[in-house]
């Protein structure tokens, strides 16, 4: 199926001078670099070719060391590719994924000042009703589209945000404050200006006791229209545990973070947070989420609370510094607890970054010194599956699942994190291996970022690229990328027999393999985030 595809993979966006140029290639003969003037001014040689379980391809990163800025031909066999090298080649690129959530933005203009093209008036602004009780109508405006489809989920909204909010803590430099967003140049990073366009919907989604709803959608997907024309009906869904504690977490990191920015905003919520916390112990019986009869939107059913009552109990302690929720983080951690986890279903890994970087030393033998072995021993674990990987890719061959940008984009935040905990930068190669995969060094020769590089998706599954009558998708998402364990029935024959890293379809029904989503725009933010701030050296 790939045999036309290059023998050489890129990073299509570029290289940096201050990081090793990494590519891919599907041939043994030596890889040779030349200079503009057609110079050969490196030659690397890959004596044998392994064979790549994930991709069926036989493959082999080639490491060809720092090269000044510069423009490049790097040529194996008889083939040749260019690639660019300079001093802060990704900055665009996460400026775009930052934007992008921008472009998500309900029931707000986007203008054509920002927006460019891709303007379009507001949209879902009318009252929604509450799902149980018909009578209860609320008018509830704001926050992003999740994904291709026009539903607000408040678990995916709160974990989408905290990789936001600790991109910018921990990899602040590599946060561009010019995004030419609204709220631009008003003193406060727009990263921030940003996230907080989704905080000020999740504190609308509480109810009174103190729960939050799981989600305010419809009962069905809209088809294929602009957001303006979905007017039918949306609803408050039943409240949920699971979002009740990520919402709770998630505006207790937010409650620090925007602490000098404006106090009011992080007092809110605070007192927002600790509300939520209040209703989780008052309801200890844990109610998995499930589509009330007659809703199919988005489920985001989840079997475990605990590591979102993990995760708020860490941002609270680290919010009000109260030994109780220091207790309550303790008694809820558990050893097989999956601390490299930073997605919608399992929240632990947020936990763990809220322990080792804001609770430090305070957390103790459990909640530090304990926990952060265990970080470390899975920092290895993760850098041993991308050397495993004939593309550097670290996500083993039976776990190319919907959204495997999310654990490949996820391991990346590992190894980065390592290396902030550390000060040692030896998983650094592998974690810009995941950066390059995202941007074209795969096994698809696609960039799954929108507008960037030569080859790059381009149909994906979102309902304004898909009705907007413009070619080009909306800029800056990031498409969930290859699945080969649970496709639709009339995918499934097509990617029956094609390997796991590429069961992908560039193709618009193709939720499956090829939707875009805020939570895999975030882990990515995180990373482009930190690799941009090592260039600004
Ligand atoms: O990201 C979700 C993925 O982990 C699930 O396997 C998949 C199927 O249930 O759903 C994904 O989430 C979708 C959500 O349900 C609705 N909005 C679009 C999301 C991205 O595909
Ligand atoms: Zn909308």
């Amino acid at each position: 199926m790939n045999d036309s595809l290059p023998v050489i993979r890129i990073n299509q966006t570029g290289y940096a001078e201050s990081l090793p140029v990494q590519v891919a290639v599907l041939s043994a003969e030596p890889v040779i670099v030349a200079d503009s003037d057609g110079t050969t001014i490196k030659t690397v040689t890959t004596d044998e070719l392994p064979y790549d379980e994930a991709s069926g391809d036989n493959v082999k990163v080639a490491d060809l060391g720092k090269l000044p800025a510069g423009e490049y031909t790097v040529w194996c066999g008889t083939e040749c590719r260019q690639i660019s090298v300079e001093k802060d080649p990704w900055q665009e690129v996460t400026n775009a994924l930052i934007k992008g959530l921008y472009f998500q933005r309900c029931g707000c203009e986007l203008e054509e000042k920002h927006a460019g093209i891709y303007k379009h008036p507001a949209c879902h602004f009318r009252p929604a009703l509450e799902w149980d009780n018909k009578e209860n109508e609320k008018t509830i405006i704001g926050g992003w589209h999740d994904a291709g489809d026009y539903g607000k989920y408040v678990g995916p909204g709160a974990v989408t945000v905290a990789h936001m909010l600790y991109a910018y803590l921990l990899c602040g430099k590599g946060c561009s404050d010019k995004l030419n967003i609204p709220e631009s140049g008003n003193g406060v990073p727009d990263i921030l200006n940003e996230a907080r366009y989704e905080l000020e919907w999740i504190l609308k989604m509480q109810r009174q006791d103190g729960a939050f709803y799981h989600k305010l959608t419809k009962d069905h997907f809209a088809p294929f229209i602009m957001p303006q024309d979905d007017e039918d009906r949306e609803y408050m869904m039943p409240v949920s545990h699971t979002a009740t504690g990520a919402a709770c977490a998630c505006l207790a990191l937010a409650s620090r973070v925007y602490k000098d920015f404006d106090k009011d905003f992080s007092d809110t919520m605070l007192d927002s947070a600790l509300k939520a916390y209040g209703w989780l112990e008052d309801n200890p019986d844990f109610v998995p989420f499930v589509n009330p009869e007659g809703v199919r939107t988005g489920m985001y059913g989840d079997k475990s609370v605990t590591d979102e009552l993990f995760w708020a109990a860490c941002e609270l302690y680290a919010a009000t510094g109260e030994s109780v929720y220091k207790d309550n983080a303790e008694k809820l951690y558990s050893e097989d607890m999956k601390l490299y986890s930073y997605g919608w279903a399992d929240v632990s890994g947020l936990g763990a970054i809220c322990c080792l970087f804001e609770i430090g030393e305070k957390g103790g033998s459990i909640l530090y010194t304990g926990l952060k072995e265990r970080f470390i021993g899975n920092c290895k674990k993760i850098a041993e599956i991308s050397g495993e990987s004939g593309y550097g890719t670290a996500l083993p061959a039976d776990a190319y699942i919907w959204g495997s940008i999310l654990p490949i984009m996820g391991n990346a935040m590992s190894l980065i994190m390592y290396e902030l905990l550390t000060g040692d930068d030896s998983y650094r190669a592998a974690a810009l291996l995941q950066w390059n995969y995202a941007l074209g060094l795969n096994a698809l020769d696609i960039s799954f970022v929108t507008g960037f590089g030569e080859r790059r998706v381009m149909n994906i599954h979102h309902r304004p690229s898909g009705s907007d009558g413009i070619t080009e998708p909306v800029p800056g998402l990031i498409s969930g990328g290859p699945n080969n364990r649970m496709n639709f029935p009339q995918n499934k024959e097509r990617l029956a027999s094609v390997a796991p890293a590429k069961a992908f379809l560039d193709e618009l029904p193709s939720a499956d393999t090829n939707e875009i989503a805020i939570y895999w725009n975030s882990p990515a933010i995180f990373t482009g985030a930190f690799f941009s701030s090592l260039c600004k050296g």
